[in-house]
């Protein structure tokens, strides 16, 4: 089945302005209940199989699962969420595809994350302060933080500054005072644009912090290996869902890859549209 862009109802003006400014945007219970558990209980199987014997052997500063869509099917199904779609054409566009997909532990310590950091701070060929709709992260939450729990923090605004200009220093911060800390609950999730100056905080509960991380980008950036599962029985039939995994629609341009059934690719389009001004004067 083709969807229609029309039956993915836009997100709210005032969150897009939001996100763009700001650079992020938390968005509470993404995940319903049921949902939720399933998650929880994916992780808890995926954990017990690929980070328990890890971390038997070896203290880490975090534990990764880079191939969780190979776990269970519900780790596909957050990567299609129906309640995320707007947000990802919104903050990137219509040639959304994911990009990697890591389940992630944090045990109690310090910080495994550079201070204030953009993950694109080395990207060539691409003005970021002008291109904020190139790459985005989704932490996904399925149980409660305490503030104290390793939780996001971001500097807003700051995937807008002019490439030339000096970052604050690190030592000049006082997360608590100058910049948005999250502390989100079990269904929540945190998009961000990765360019935002953001860091992970200590962890400093009791507690592991578990969570789930997915990259979205443009259909023609590089998936890493495990942004599909390899299951295709575990792809939905959509062509949004099937362009997330990265399979596009033939005949289609890599550069122009749109799930939408009708309109031409843009490109043509705007070519066709060029000539036709051009002949009627
Ligand atoms: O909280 C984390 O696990 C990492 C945060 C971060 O720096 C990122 O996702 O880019």
């Amino acid at each position: 089945m083709i969807s229609s862009p029309e039956a993915i109802a836009p997100i709210r003006k005032s969150q897009q302005i939001q996100y763009e400014n700001q650079g992020f945007i938390y968005l509470p219970q993404l995940l319903n209940p049921a949902l939720t558990k399933r998650v929880l209980d994916g992780y808890e199987r995926a954990c017990k199989a690929h980070i328990d014997p890890v971390r038997a052997q070896q203290v880490k500063p975090h534990y990764d699962i880079a191939r969780i869509l190979d776990e269970d099917i519900v780790f596909s199904e957050l990567a299609t969420l129906p309640e995320l779609q707007p947000y990802l054409l919104a903050t990137l566009g219509e040639d959304v595809q994911l990009v990697q997909a890591t389940a992630r532990l944090f045990p109690p310590g310090k910080t495994f994350t550079a201070p204030w950091h953009s993950d694109m701070a080395n990207t060539l060929g691409i003005d970021l302060a002008h291109s904020n709709k190139f790459h985005v992260k989704v932490h996904f939450y399925f149980e409660d933080m305490a503030p104290d729990q390793g939780c996001l923090a971001f500097l807003p605004g700051t995937h807008r500054l002019p490439r030339e200009m000096e970052r604050p220093n690190p030592k000049d911060i006082n997360a608590a005072e100058d910049s948005v800390i999250i502390v989100p609950k079990a269904g929540d999730a945190v998009l961000f644009n990765t360019h935002c100056l953001h860091m992970c905080l200590d962890n400093n509960s009791p507690k592991d912090r578990r969570t789930l991380i997915y990259s979205f980008s443009h259909f023609w950036v590089k998936q890493f290996p495990g942004a599909r599962p390899s299951n295709p029985a575990w792809i939905p039939e959509g062509s949004l869902e099937r362009q997330i995994f990265g399979l596009g629609v033939d005949g289609l341009d890599i550069f122009d890859q749109r799930p939408w059934q009708g309109p031409e690719p843009s490109a043509l389009r705007k070519a066709k549209e060029h000539l036709a001004r051009k002949l009627l004067g």
